[in-house]
């Protein structure tokens, strides 16, 4: 489909321009970086790129990259990581992410926090000017132990309506690679010029929230690519 050639061209542009010999690559979680994957595959087989390691965000990426024979590690055999790229659920106009569609956004931040260098990769579909336009909520990675008081507190303190995320195929919530719940956040829209900043910080300040979905001042570029073919590199 042209969204998921649209994807497709963005992590291959960006692989390309960013992803060199010796790169200590943190590789993100989700259906754009399953080509980010693919391209690492190709180069790293084909001899074009040699000597990387990939530390991955997820449990799924980590079996993406294991199954493609591409050098796979951690945090802890390599700490300090050159470059990170990743997808993302929405990208606004100073380069804030909302991430977390997939769930994976503890050992995402984690892994983007560790890297010299952060870049997104997203189809067009992400491409908006203020947070909300695009996406909905901002996933938030709580302990179980909080999640029902969180719940509450987090509507009557920042606004908006919380709900757990529900698993489809078991009963009950998702529970995350980390063993957590997630809460969905669905932010008020219609908030003019919200210091997402503040929110971060207050948030990151609430006991039983283990980490959100907010990447606001770590963007270092966004590769957007569009069903027609083109794509673009925004350089923050
Ligand atoms: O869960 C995540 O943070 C993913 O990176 C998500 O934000 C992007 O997933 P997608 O590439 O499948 O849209």
């Amino acid at each position: 489909t042209p969204i998921e050639q649209a994807k497709k061209l963005a992590a291959f542009a960006c692989a390309e321009k960013h992803v060199h010999n010796g790169c200590r690559l943190g590789v993100g979680s989700g259906s754009t970086v399953k080509y980010l994957v693919e391209y690492l595959k190709n180069a790293y087989t084909s001899g074009k790129l040699t000597n990387i390691v990939c530390i991955p965000t997820s449990f799924l990426t980590k079996q993406w990259l294991i199954n493609a024979g591409l050098p796979t590690s951690d945090l802890d055999s390599y700490p300090e990581l050159d470059v990170c790229i990743d997808g993302a659920d929405e990208v606004d106009a100073q380069y804030t992410c909302i991430k977390g569609g997939g769930g994976c956004l503890a050992q995402e931040k984690i892994v983007q926090n560790a890297s010299k260098h952060f870049y997104v990769i997203a189809d067009h579909l992400k491409d908006s000017q203020k947070l909300g336009d695009r996406y909905n909520f901002i996933p938030i990675e709580v302990l179980p132990f909080a999640a029902q008081p969180l719940l509450r507190s987090i509507p009557a303190k920042f606004g908006g309506t919380a709900q757990l995320r529900d698993a489809v195929k078991k009963c009950g919530p998702i529970v995350t690679d980390n063993g957590n719940f997630i809460i969905d956040w669905s932010f008020e829209k219609n908030v003019e010029n919200r210091n997402w900043q503040d929110v971060q910080i207050k948030l990151a300040n609430t006991p039983g929230i283990v980490e959100t979905g907010l990447f606001i001042g770590v963007t270092d570029a966004v590769f957007f690519a569009y069903p027609d073919g083109s794509v673009k590199e925004l350089v923050n």
